[in-house]
């Protein structure tokens, strides 16, 4: 598991890794549990100094919890932090509750300092593990200044940076093992703003799961996620006894984006190993941080099982969204510190996604609360161009707005996910709330009906809630839009979401109390 460790003042807030398992395969029995969560800092000693984390209980990781399919959870969650915070869960779909979903201003409002808010929802039709983390709204204040956010001073498995970092020796996470074991390594990119590769020394990985749902087993030496993402994977030793170094380092495909190059490790150690302290550790050889051919040679392996998979095939709503960044002009000052007397924005469809400060967007739709939210949200880029080309400054500087997207309940969506060259071509990892989708298709360059769409993977197309939009490409996705709501569609690399790349579907209810959203909680945080 792998998150990011900042020492910026903006980044305090980003420390979370929930990590929930549950066993499908045991379901019936019906069970509620209840869990109370106290979000609160702590002092932790890490790269040489002391620094303020936030924590779940103390933890960091936060606490495990383990349900099964069709258990109902009830999580009291206290914020004793400074800041607001709001938690979003990854990875299970929150039908007719999508009070419970999360994001500060979508669903509700952030949990103020003091307060508390219970999330309750019952687990449906997933396999696997999922995840969560804080998505406050302070990341905003990191905005000031208009230019790109500071990187990071280290990566992190379980918290800990790793031995290749000074100070952190002590830390090191291990893994011990007998000669032969089966490990599931449940590995979840919980960094902020950067894709990770993640390897084993020597030893193959097989993947079986991404984004909570099980995919066809296949072998690997390296994999990659983007932020949001998560990949179970089974390890065999079946190496000679020794110490081995499980390490991430990141994937990187914006152009003179600088980037956090450190490498975060933890042991992978045999218990028979010989002089099992003194000998340094085999470190495996990971991708160069530009190497788009290994991610597409991974991301092009995984599949879903077939049985699991009734893909949409008539379509009712056939959207393309362009994604990416974009440039405000702007007069020189504090301000206005992005290239070129600018700041740094970032669009879906040229729409630079603007939050309500008043009220959720949610609280807005089911109470008829005028002025905080449109429904025109365009289906279309309103400007076609050569997307991933040489784009004219004149195209760069989005519009801002608080605008959705409304779909019938039960309708067919697909998406074409289309990567601009506005400021640069960058890989993208674009994350649904409410659903998973079908990735059904990507490639390089401008998407193009005519060719593209008789490719499509209608068989056993990936499964997921993130998708990594190739950098300089497009990916397609498919989806039922069977869960009433307001459910955010964004990118999950935080600086791009706070500068705007981000929209909102409207899913309205369908027929009868089974397809209707349910009342608010009584304790639902206000503005
Ligand atoms: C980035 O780091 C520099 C130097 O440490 C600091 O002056 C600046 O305020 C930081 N920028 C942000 C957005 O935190
Ligand atoms: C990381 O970046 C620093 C500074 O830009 C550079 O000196 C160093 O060689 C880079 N390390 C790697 C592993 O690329
Ligand atoms: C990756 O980076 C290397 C060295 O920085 C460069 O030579 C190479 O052209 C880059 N490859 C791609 C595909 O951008
Ligand atoms: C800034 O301006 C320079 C010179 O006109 C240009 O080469 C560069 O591409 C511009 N940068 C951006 C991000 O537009
Ligand atoms: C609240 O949102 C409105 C509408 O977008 C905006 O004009 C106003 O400046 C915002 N207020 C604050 C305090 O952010
Ligand atoms: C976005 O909208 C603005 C304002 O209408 C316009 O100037 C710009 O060219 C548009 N860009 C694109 C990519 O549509
Ligand atoms: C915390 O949330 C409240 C309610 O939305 C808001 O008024 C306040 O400005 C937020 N504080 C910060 C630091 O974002
Ligand atoms: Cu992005």
């Amino acid at each position: 598991m792998q998150s990011k460790f900042c020492c910026n003042r903006q980044c305090l807030f980003i420390l979370l890794g929930i990590i929930l398992s549950f066993v499908a395969s045991l379901a019936d029995a019906e069970e509620t549990h209840y869990h109370e969560f106290v979000v609160q800092r702590k002092v932790v000693n890490r790269l040489c100094n002391r620094r303020k984390i936030i924590t779940v209980n103390g933890q960091f990781p936060g606490p495990t919890i383990v349900a099964r399919n069709g258990d109902k959870l009830v999580i009291k969650v206290t914020n004793r932090a400074s800041s607001n915070i709001s938690l979003h869960w990854h990875g299970i779909r929150q039908m007719r509750t999508p009070w419970a979903d999360g994001p500060a201003y979508i669903t509700q409002c952030p949990i103020m300092p003091g307060a508390t808010y219970t999330y309750r929802f019952t687990i449906e039709n997933q396999e696997g593990e999922w995840w969560d983390r804080d998505i406050n709204a302070v990341m905003r204040r990191a905005l000031f200044s208009g230019a790109a956010p500071n990187v990071s001073d280290a990566y992190t498995i379980n918290g800990q940076p790793g031995d290749l970092y000074r100070c952190s020796r002590q830390g090191t996470m291990k893994i011990r093992v007998n000669s032969g074991d089966k490990v599931l390594l449940r590995v979840i990119n919980a960094a902020l703003n950067q894709q990770l590769f993640f390897s084993v020394a020597n030893h193959k990985l097989t993947v079986v799961e991404a984004d909570a749902t099980y995919h066809k087993p296949f072998t690997t030496r390296v994999i990659m996620l983007g932020p949001g993402q998560t990949t179970n994977v089974l390890l065999t030793a079946d190496q000679p006894p020794a110490r081995y170094y499980m390490a991430a380092r990141a994937y990187a495909t914006g152009r003179n984006n600088p980037f956090d190059n450190t490498t975060t490790t933890a042991i992978l150690e045999y218990k028979t190993a010989r002089s099992r302290s003194s000998s340094r550790p085999v470190l495996p050889q990971l991708p160069a941080f530009n190497d788009t051919a290994t991610v597409t040679a991974f991301t092009s392996q995984l599949k879903s099982i077939p049985s699991n998979a009734k893909v949409p095939t008539n379509i009712d709503e056939s959207l393309f969204f362009t994604v990416g960044l974009g440039l405000v002009n702007c007069a020189p000052g504090p301000r206005c510190q992005g290239p070129n007397n600018s700041r740094l924005a970032a669009s879906m469809n040229n729409v630079s996604g603007v939050l309500p400060n008043t009220t959720s967007i949610l609280q807005a739709y089911y109470q008829n609360i005028p002025g905080v939210f449109t429904t025109d949200f365009p289906p279309s880029p309103p400007v076609k161009f050569d997307y991933t080309g040489t784009v004219s400054r004149a195209l760069s500087q989005p519009t801002f707005g608080t605008k959705l997207y409304k779909v019938k309940f039960g309708s067919n969506v697909q998406i074409v996910l289309q990567d601009t060259a506005i400021v640069t071509t960058e890989d993208h990892p674009i994350h649904l709330h409410g659903y998973h989708f079908f990735v059904v298709g990507q490639g390089f360059g401008n998407f193009n009906p005519k060719m593209d769409t008789s490719k499509f993977n209608l068989i056993d197309p990936p499964v997921r809630n993130t998708i990594d939009v190739p950098t300089g490409g497009w990916a397609v996705i498919r989806f039922v839009a069977d869960n009433p709501g307001v459910w955010l569609f964004h990118c999950h690399i935080d600086s791009h979401l706070t500068w705007g790349l981000a929209m909102s579907f409207l899913v309205e209810n369908g027929i009868g109390k089974s397809q209707t959203i349910e009342p608010p909680p009584a304790d639902l945080p206000q503005c």
